[in-house]
């Protein structure tokens, strides 16, 4: 079907009237999507077949990665280009006269994730299928995944995801391998053999149905897993409200929470987590169970990681089945389960550890928390052997304190490893945040810097890079990213950095067309693309991007003379429905954009872009053309970045902290070709330990900061001059807890810089293709294969001969 171009139109031809019941000429643009799509899920199938088969023939070690999130983006352009007959669709279409581009657009963008942490998910289950590794993920089929941002008169307006509205070619339900959720209800003791046994009883269950898709390995036959579970009622089970039965149930997987860093503590929540939790670990059990019988031995076979604590309860689960339904022993399941087991934190920021009341906690799972005691009762009798009498660290360290479960304890306790994003990250893990838990079990703790997906970031986003990178150095850095580096041969030739300003001016305009007809705003080809594209958080720091500007403004309004290399500022950001600070300052980025643009003169040499319901599909179009990458996040608050990278691997320069994986890409590229300023994470963390940082002494010492901070309440953008009020509060009354002002200075100083270097075009470009030629150390390959042989102990799985 794929074979030649020929036979695939042939082929398409027929099944596009099969499908639809439709001529070609009466045929949608949707119908030719889902016509391709159901055409390629075939050809995917007898390797996807063939994976299993070979992994239970082989009975090799398998690693199941839960996650809640998983941001895929469109799968149907990756998987041609992994499967290798993207040419043959592309060409074949082509002469049908249909752009392969406009049907990959129809695609709808699966939103399973808030950010940096889904799509790190996403990345490493194409790193896992291309390495040809064992693993598969598990997460949730929400209904409605991360809501779609409008922008009403400059506020965020959230509209309901659906990404199911026209179904999902990609996805095979699997009914007969449901398992069935127990909440509430209550434990019943009782003796067997001399022993005590536990059942739960009296419980409201829940049936999760998995619903499988294939994960394509690039350029390899390996098709791994992603299974996302969907809760459905009961048919069997007698209710007496069957209604309400049914709206709770499918509740369970409705919507994706959009909180990317804050806790909130929702019952709903805590029943997905569970509901992940113990249908992946009931699912991972029955697979075993089908090769081999001793479950003292799953660790051998089997490897569980935990993305984050939110599935952290996947230790208790496990504990449940192995005691209660399998019968070991307490001390044989502990070995196993913590032998099985490993976790990932991603942030230190407080307000986003977990903590779960107890009593919302016992009521909806009563046996599991029994058993979080009981974990907790003997960790605690450790602890006293090996402190005796010190009650502070006992009580600090407990996972169970206050009336609070504390997620993060639970999963340190019961992991064999504990690894934190980026170098730095690691440490201050080690250093402060777990200090104590390190102290305890120091062998535990590891790090694993954080890697993107080369194949989507660079391969799909950036095909007109790809192909100039392939005409300089060869084919071999496709497979082995880290050859990216033989570029490093090619700087001194002039036709390479022209031919790589061409390639960037070409998705500078691709953007440009993008950004005229979405926003009406013509941008100017030869200025700075500058852009930050994130979550929106305070301590990510958009804040400090718009003061820049404002700034900016000032000096072209007071002095006519005044010169800058002209520059386009581009915003991407979604704010949790929730968060008012956030959701001010996307406003705040509008009030600006409308001032910097309507003035005659500003706005020839600035411009202010705010790009609408930012995601996966978006962002590929956007990395491509950046110039400048703002990575500018309060030291030691971003656990690593991920976008940092993908900018990196497109050939724009960063303007960074030294924060997260920032700080490992400037010891790779070097100081020279990364723009760094302001406070350094240890002078951020002895501020917040000392206080003696007060933001009101910024204000009054420097007059750029007071007339730009002023300007947020003195009706400078004419409208309610109060709409800013909260943002002038957080910097002047809540002395500013992120430190913008304290690094407002030295943001202005390096973008100076960044203007006068810009002047230097082949000193640019050049600094440009050194940080691609660099960017390989960040594929995620690289990640995964730290946590295969370390974490993990998995290895390849080839086909023979
Ligand atoms: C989602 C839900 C909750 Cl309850 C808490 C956090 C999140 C979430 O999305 N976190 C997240 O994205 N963290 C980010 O993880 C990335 C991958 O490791 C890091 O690069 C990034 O620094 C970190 O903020």
């Amino acid at each position: 079907m794929f074979s030649n171009k020929d036979s695939f139109k042939e082929c398409f031809l027929k099944r596009l009237e099969s499908m639809c019941g439709k001529g070609f000429e009466e045929s949608t643009t949707r119908d030719k999507y889902h016509t391709l799509g159901n055409m390629v899920r075939e050809y995917i199938s007898s390797k996807w077949i063939e994976t299993n088969e070979r992994y239970r023939s082989e009975s090799q070690k398998q690693v199941y990665y839960l996650s809640i999130e998983f941001l895929l983006g469109r799968l149907l352009g990756q998987n041609l280009l992994n499967l290798q007959i993207k040419d043959i669709v592309e060409e074949g279409l082509k002469e049908l006269n249909i752009s392969l581009s406009e049907i990959e657009e129809c695609e709808s963008d699966p939103a399973l994730g808030n950010g940096g942490l889904g799509r790190l998910a996403a990345c490493f289950l194409d790193s896992l299928a291309t390495l040809n590794l064992p693993g598969h993920g598990y997460g949730i089929r929400y209904k409605h995944g991360l809501f779609d941002q409008k922008i009403v008169d400059g506020y965020q307006v959230e509209l309901p995801e659906q990404w199911l509205r026209h179904g999902n070619v990609w996805e095979v339900r699997k009914p007969d391998e449901s398992v069935e959720i127990s909440f509430w209800g209550r434990v019943e003791a009782s003796t067997h053999n001399g022993g005590l046994t536990f059942k739960h009883v009296d419980a409201q269950k829940v049936l999760a149905v998995p619903y499988d898709m294939p994960v394509v390995g690039f350029e390899v036959s390996t098709v791994n897993t992603l299974r996302l579970w969907n809760a459905e009622p009961e048919t069997f089970s007698p209710h007496q409200d069957i209604l309400s039965y049914k709206r709770e149930t499918e509740a369970i997987t409705d919507f994706l929470y959009p909180d990317d860093t804050y806790d909130e503590g929702k019952i709903l929540r805590l029943k997905q987590q569970y509901f992940l939790v113990s249908a992946s670990i009931q699912s991972i059990i029955a697979s075993f169970k089908k090769e081999r019988s001793n479950l003292r031995e799953l660790h051998q076979h089997v490897a569980i990681h935990i993305n984050d604590t939110h599935p952290a309860m996947a230790v208790p689960e496990l504990m449940r089945i192995l005691i209660d339904v399998e019968g070991l022993s307490w001390d044989e399941a502990w070995e196993v389960t913590s032998q099985t087991v490993s976790y990932t934190n991603h942030t230190i920021l407080a307000e986003a550890l977990e903590k779960w009341p107890i009593h919302l906690f016992k009521p909806l799972l009563p046996r599991i928390y029994m058993i979080i005691e009981e974990i907790n009762e003997r960790f605690c009798a450790e602890l006293w052997a090996k402190y005796p009498g010190d009650w502070h660290r006992i009580e600090h360290m407990a996972i169970i304190a206050h009336g609070l479960v504390k997620m993060a304890h639970l999963a340190i306790v019961g992991s064999s490893s504990i690894n934190g994003v980026a170098k730095i990250h690691s440490n201050i893990l080690k250093n402060r945040e777990m200090k104590s838990f390190y102290e305890f079990y120091p062998w535990k703790f590891n790090n694993k810097t954080n890697g993107i997906s080369h194949r989507r970031w660079l391969l799909k986003a950036n095909p007109e890079l790809t192909a100039l990178i392939k005409n300089t150095i060869g084919e071999e850095w496709v497979r082995s990213p880290e050859k990216l580096i033989d570029l490093k041969n090619h700087l001194h030739q002039s036709s390479l950095i022209e031919q790589f300003a061409a390639v960037k001016r070409k998705r500078k305009e691709i953007l440009a067309n993008k950004i005229a007809e979405k926003n009406g705003i013509i941008v100017d080809l030869d200025s700075i693309f500058d852009v930050q594209v994130k979550r929106l958080h305070a301590y990510k720091r958009q804040l400090l991007n718009v003061l820049h500007i404002m700034y900016l403004y000032n000096r072209l309004k007071e002095d006519v003379n005044y010169t800058i290399q002209p520059r386009t500022f581009i915003f991407g950001a979604k704010a949790s429905p929730t968060y008012y600070y956030a959701k001010k300052i996307i406003k705040l980025i509008h009030s600006l954009a409308e001032k910097v643009n309507k003035d005659p003169r500003v706005s020839k040499v600035i411009k202010v872009v705010f790009m609408e319901n930012y995601r996966v599909s978006l962002a590929e179009g956007i990395f491509p053309a950046a110039d400048v990458s703002e990575q500018i996040s309060t030291a030691s608050k971003e656990a690593s970045g991920t976008g940092n990278m993908k900018f990196m691997m497109n050939g724009a320069l960063t303007v960074g902290t030294l924060d997260g994986a920032n700080i490992e890409m400037m010891e790779e590229i070097g100081k020279e070709n990364i723009f760094t300023f302001g406070l350094t994470a240890n002078d951020v963390l002895k501020y917040e330990e000392n206080g003696r940082y007060r933001s009101m002494e910024y204000y009054h010492h420097d007059q750029r900061i007071r007339q730009v901070v002023d300007q947020l309440t003195n009706g400078f953008f004419s409208e309610d001059e109060g709409e800013f009020e909260s943002i002038a509060d957080s910097l002047l009354v809540q002395n500013d807890q992120y430190f913008v002002l304290r690094d407002f200075a030295s943001y202005i100083d390096v973008q100076e810089k960044v203007g006068l270097a810009y002047q230097d075009r082949n000193d640019w470009y050049e600094k440009a293709l050194i940080n691609i030629s660099h960017s390989g150390l960040f594929s995620s390959d690289r990640t995964i294969s730290q946590y295969a042989d370390d974490i993990w102990k998995i290895s390849p799985s080839y086909v023979k001969g």
